[in-house]
């Protein structure tokens, strides 16, 4: 018999999938440029469930039912297109190459418009959940044709992570709508992550707790509405100690945050969108400053530590404020990377629904959360909704937190802590809600110094001042 699915590329990533495939029944044929992976693979794995090991791609294309479906899971950028470009002659019409790497979306776009032309379909596949996740249960975003879906979607579904009985792997829309919310994925894991750390480094730096104690706090929000993976493993992270020092595990290692990009990229896309992603933004600016050795070495050796008073707070006070910071923020970067997607998808007309995006991240990926059954109920009972913050529940939880969050940007400014994702989040919050906004002045400035014109608030038109002038106001 033929084999269900192929799967290209047997590192950890590929080997975990395939693996997964063949323990939920699938039959899965493997192939690897090294030949010596493959039969690596089959002699370590081969007994988990059915494989059809080819050496040539050649042969390993022949084991495939039609139409076939074949996994290139091998590094982003050029091996994937070299990859591909094999393949595809090998292929028949009909036939789907999926992409389970993070690409970027627009390189997503292009294999897509290529294959198209000659008859095939490609899909772009986002799958979070790492090396763990891939092998137990990944949350999975799945772009391209229906036709590829109806014939990935039952394989794909079975071998994603469950949550209360639901998949969490669903058809996000055309082309590159899959690796497009994969990538705004991994910008929110970027401001959440960023979030936890702000919320560490105050209780750490104004209460004086030690690691392990601020691992208790974090196994306490645990337990509440800020449930989440990336907290529970704060907890776990904070609780470890390094086996040669002795000394807390976060106190030895080097402390600047490398990236891998799909933060950036979320940035980028963001700001050609025109979208406000300020939570992901900061996070990812505050991973470059951290690595920036040179300039945070000649701002100690020329400033020191902020010299501060210190700040004096209630430690229950101030651990129930900073909770309610992190909360209440969280919900500001959430809403934004949801704005994202909206954009996104009206942007290449993907047709996104985004509750079933909070759907399939309730599990499997790093983001998972109690708080993501929230986003889902929300647009479920709105499907399009304005913005995730004015959304009854969420805008509870801000009015709640409010008062909290404010202390906490306040104390972190007078201790010298620096809280960017904090701060900017809040920020974000009183632009939206103010009655004026000093764009109008911007307006004001961009018109005198360059005509660039502006509207008024009292009538319509556009109008321009004669700034060099008798300052008298024309149509412009
Ligand atoms: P390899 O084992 O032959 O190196 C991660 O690097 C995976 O991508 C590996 O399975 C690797 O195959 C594969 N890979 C990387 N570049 C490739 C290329 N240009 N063609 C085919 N496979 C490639």
């Amino acid at each position: 018999a033929k084999a269900d699915i192929g799967l290209t590329g047997l590192a950890v990533m590929g080997s975990n999938l395939a693996r997964n495939m063949a323990r939920n029944g699938s039959t899965v044929a493997v192939h690897n440029r090294t030949t010596s992976k493959m039969t690596d693979f089959l002699d370590q794995h081969g007994d988990e469930g059915d494989f059809v090991g080819s050496e040539s791609l050649e042969d390993f294309v022949a084991s495939i039912e039609k139409p076939r479906a074949i996994i290139v899971m091998v590094k982003a950028g050029a091996a994937t297109d070299a990859v591909v470009d094999e393949l595809t002659p090998l292929l028949d019409e009909g036939d789907i190459v999926v992409d389970a790497g993070n690409a970027h979306y627009e390189d997503t776009l292009r294999r897509q418009q290529a294959l198209e032309e000659k008859g095939l379909h490609f899909v772009g596949m986002g799958v979070s959940g790492g090396e763990v996740g891939a092998l137990e249960g990944p949350s999975i975003m799945v772009g391209g044709s229906d036709h590829a879906y109806e014939r990935l979607g039952p394989i794909v579904e079975k071998i994603a992570a469950q949550v209360d009985g639901t998949p969490c792997a669903t058809h996000v829309g055309p082309d590159g709508a899959g690796h497009f919310v994969k990538m705004v994925h991994n910008g929110i894991e970027y401001a959440d992550m960023q979030l936890i750390a702000e919320a560490y480094d105050l209780l750490r730096s104004v209460l004086g707790l030690s690691p392990a104690e601020l691992a208790g706090i974090f196994r306490e929000w645990n337990e509440g509405e800020l449930e989440s993976f990336l907290i529970e493993m704060t907890a776990d992270v904070l609780e470890h100690e390094d086996a040669e020092t002795g000394k807390p595990f976060v106190d030895v290692v080097l402390d600047q945050a490398e990236q891998k990009g799909t933060g950036r990229w979320t940035v980028q896309t963001a700001l050609e969108l025109g979208v406000p992603v300020t939570g992901i933004a900061e996070a990812t600016f505050a991973r470059s400053v951290s690595g920036h050795a040179e300039q945070r070495a000649a701002a100690q050796g020329k400033f020191g530590a902020a010299q501060t008073a210190g700040v004096e707070v209630d430690k229950e006070q101030f651990v129930s404020d900073v909770r309610d910071a992190l909360y209440a923020a969280k919900v500001v970067a959430y809403a934004q990377g949801f704005d994202q997607i909206v954009e996104g998808s009206n942007t290449h007309d993907w047709d996104v629904t985004p509750g079933d995006m909070a759907t399939i991240w309730r599990g499997g990926c790093i983001i998972r959360a109690k708080f993501l059954d929230r986003i889902r109920e929300a647009y479920e009972a709105e499907p399009d909704l304005t913005t995730l913050m004015t959304q009854d529940f969420f805008a509870d939880a801000i009015e709640q937190g409010e008062p909290g969050w404010r202390r906490v940007v306040v104390a972190a400014t007078e201790s010298g802590v620096p809280v960017p994702a904090f701060a900017s989040s809040l920020s974000y919050f009183d632009a939206l809600r103010r009655d004026r906004l000093p764009a109008a002045l911007i307006q004001g400035l961009r018109d005198n110094f360059g005509a660039h014109t502006y509207q008024r608030a009292d009538k319509d038109g556009t109008f321009h001042t004669l700034w060099a002038g008798d300052k008298s106001e024309v149509d412009a």
